[in-house]
This record gives C-alpha cells, structure tokens and sequence, in this order.
C-alpha cells in the first residue's frame, strides 16, 4: 500500500506547476538589448557578491576591483567563494542552483567550460530556458525614462515581449527633487524648481506621456526611512537634506503621483527603508537599511483609500508593522521580502506572519532580479520555503477539522502568484 504523499510534498508538487507573476524585477524585455543582463560574468558580479568578495580580500582596495575587467571580478568572484571558501551565502548558493538547474558542472575551479555554454546560447532562446525552468510567467521590469540608454530604445521603439511588463520608476524623476529639474525640461517639461505655476501639471504630463508609452501596470518609487506624510514641520528640519526635500517629494506624491494613478486606475508602489549610499564605493552594492515610518504609509492608504498602495519595506523590524497596516487599510498589498529581507530564514519569518494576519490578501514574493538567470533561483528557494509555510498552515487546518484539496491549493497559489492583487480597484 503506498504512503500518502505529505502535504508539504503535495504543495511542492503543485507550486512548482504552478506559473508566478514576478511584480518587481530590474530586468528588461530582450528587445532591449544589453540593458538585459545574463550569463555567468553577470551572475557573478551581482552587487550582492562585490559585497562578499570584497569582505572575503579586504586588502583589495575598492578602486582596485572597480577598475578591474567584469571577467576578471568574476574569475575573482569565483575564485574566492565558491573555490577557496564554501559558497554558503544565499547569493553564492544561488548562482550554484543555477548552474545545476542548467546542467552544468559547478565543481570547477575555472570558468572556461561555464563560459563557453553561455557563449553558445541565443537571448532568445536563453530567456525561454530560464523563464520555463524558473517557472515564471511573466515578470514587470523597472523602467526609468530617464535614464538615457532606456529612453533611447523606447524613443526607437521595439516589438514588446508579452512576458515583460512596464512599471513606472519615479526615483531618478521625483526622489530628489529637485534635482531632476533639468533632465525633465531637457525633455520639454516646464518644471520649476520651486513646484510653482505648471510645474505640478507639468510632472502630472511627464508621468502620464510615460505611463502610456510604457504600458505601465503600475508606478514605483523607493523611499528613504525619513519619508514622512503628511510632514511634521519639515522647514524645522534643519540637519538632513533628505528631511529637506520631503515637502517637496510630498507635493508630487499628492498631487501628481496619486492623481495620475487614480486617472490610470493603476496601483502605486511603495518601497521604503533604503538608506542610499551609506558606503559610496560599493556603488550599487552601497546602499543600507533603515526603519520606515509605519504613520505615513497608514495616512496615504486613509486618505487615498480608492488608489492600492503596493508596499515592500526593507527593515525586518517593519514586517510586522505592515501587516498589521494592511489589516487597517484594505487598499495597502504587502508585496515581496526585498533585497535584504530574500534569504530563507527570514521569507519563512515574514510569511508565516503575513498569512496569520492577513490569510491570502498578499504578494508573498517578488525575486527582484537584475540578472535574468535569477529568476531560476530566487524562484527554486522562495517556492521551497513559502510553499512549506503554506503546506504547514494546511497541516494546522487538517487538525481543526478542515482538509485542504489540490483544488484548493492550486486557487491559493493563483491568488497569491498570478498578479491580480495589482489590478484590485478598492472603493472606500
Ligand atoms: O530600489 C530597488 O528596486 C532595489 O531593489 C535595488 O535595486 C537594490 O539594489 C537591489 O538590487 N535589491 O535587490
Ligand atoms: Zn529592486
């Protein structure tokens, strides 16, 4: 007589059939070109792993590694954790699950043979490889019209891959104003410093010229843990410049941000407690941590509560706080265990809270790639890690009496995976 299948294994079962949306990600439709980044100089390379190294050889100045070719980091890279050391970190384990999803021999202390399978692979035909073995159905890249490169191939236009969706990212335009003041006039918006006359409509104009031409599904801005709303006095605020420019960062967000989003009927995502730059020289691997304000995304999602405020938060102290928001606002979706929140330990921690606050009403997982390769192993560990919280809930319901079918697993892992909570249009 066969043993039952556990429930843990049913789940593990059904997820990995189980297609994902992928709501925030840094990658971007193959059309464009070398803005999408793969293979394995790239994999190795990951900002997370500059980190890493640099801690592994703190005799190698940051200059040094920084003038060095990307092949001879990652030969570095390769050298210094995965060969001298073992690879235990969650970024170095990840790029082992990718070399072992793809078949290939990660017990090397050179990476010729590795290089060469890369060298072999079309775009094209590599993204269809990784988006099947990731299990993903579609991912929403970051886009950044301001940033030239991206600006250019929009202007030039592309045959869009379905499988990469459009956000609106407002840091480069909004973040700091008013710092991007000549970027947008360069582009024939008639913005103004001080936020005066057309300026706002102006801004409500750039967004909407780029939302359009993007398609995008939503707009996104990440914010330092100093964000306030509505702000307390912020002309007192004498000591931060960040506290300087939050007057004006609640200006737009109030009266161009949402507005555009209520007109678009599209969500606004919030991405708050990143500390930019606390170490220059580590470039994109620079940025740190600090406790977002809970006040300000509560007051946003009150007096807003017709727009759906998509939030990721990046202390592990704020996990808590959110749920708890998101139970008070219908309109707040928790999304994600972002950047230094993805490593299993903590994924396990975070969704087990959010189920037993909010059951279902969630976005467990973004992967957050910047490396297409990626979404083969943030998606193999998250998958194995949510999916042994949830076959654990199923187990506590089993006990008080109330079984869980394939049925029922298959529609809880739509709802939380396939995207829709981004198309949730909430009245108050
Ligand atoms: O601001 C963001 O979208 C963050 O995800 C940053 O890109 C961060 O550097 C990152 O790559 N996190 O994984
Ligand atoms: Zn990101």
């Amino acid at each position: 007589m066969s043993v039952p299948k556990s429930m843990h294994a049913i789940v593990a079962q059904v997820f990995a059939g189980t297609p994902v949306t992928d709501i925030h990600t840094h990658l971007f439709d193959p059309a464009m070109g070398s803005l999408l980044l793969w293979g394995i100089d790239e994999l190795l390379t990951y900002h997370y792993l500059v980190a890493e190294v640099l801690r592994a050889r703190p005799e190698i100045t940051y200059k040094a590694f920084w003038t060095m070719p990307k092949s001879a980091q990652a030969d570095l890279i390769w050298q210094e954790l995965f060969v001298k050391r073992t690879p235990v970190s969650e970024a170095c384990r990840g790029v082992l699950t990718v070399l072992q999803a793809l078949g290939l021999n990660a017990n090397t202390e050179r990476l010729s043979d590795i290089r060469a399978y890369f060298a072999a692979q079309t775009v094209h035909g590599y993204v269809d490889q990784v988006f099947k073995l990731a299990g993903v159905e579609c991912v929403y890249m970051t886009n950044d019209p301001l940033n030239p490169v991206e600006r250019a191939v929009w202007e030039k236009g592309f045959e869009r891959d379905p499988r990469f969706l459009a956000a609106l990212r407002l840091d480069s335009s909004l973040k700091d104003w008013p710092q991007s003041v000549a970027n947008l006039k360069a582009l024939g918006y008639a913005v103004d410093t001080s936020l005066s006359g057309r300026t706002l409509s102006e801004v409500r104009r750039y967004l909407n010229d780029w939302c359009q031409r993007i398609e995008a599904r939503y707009m996104a801005i990440s914010l330092a843990p100093t964000f306030r709303y509505p702000d307390m006095g912020v002309k007192t605020f004498q000591h931060s410049a960040e506290c300087w420019n939050v007057s004006s960062l609640t200006n737009l967000m109030v009266k161009a941000v949402i507005p555009v989003a209520r007109e678009r009927g599209i969500p606004v995502a919030l991405m708050i407690g990143v500390r930019k730059a606390v170490n220059p020289a580590l470039g994109d691997a620079g940025d740190s941590v600090g406790l977002a304000d809970m006040a300000a995304v509560e007051n946003l999602a009150r007096d807003f509560g017709d727009v759906t405020f998509l939030v990721t938060l990046l202390a592990r102290e704020n996990m808590h706080g959110l749920c708890v928001a998101a139970r008070k606002f219908k309109n707040i979706v928790p999304f994600g265990c972002w950047w230094f929140l993805n490593n299993p330990s903590l994924i396990r921690e975070i969704t087990a809270m959010r189920m037993e606050l909010l059951g279902l009403s969630l976005i467990p997982q973004h992967s957050d790639c910047r490396i297409l390769d990626q979404l083969v192993y943030k998606w193999a560990h998250s998958r194995a890690v949510i999916g042994d919280v949830l076959a654990s809930k199923y187990d506590d319901l089993a006990r008080a009496g109330r079984p869980v079918s394939e049925a029922d697993i298959r529609r809880d892992l739509a709802v939380l995976f396939d995207g829709r909570l981004i198309n949730q249009r909430p009245l108050v």
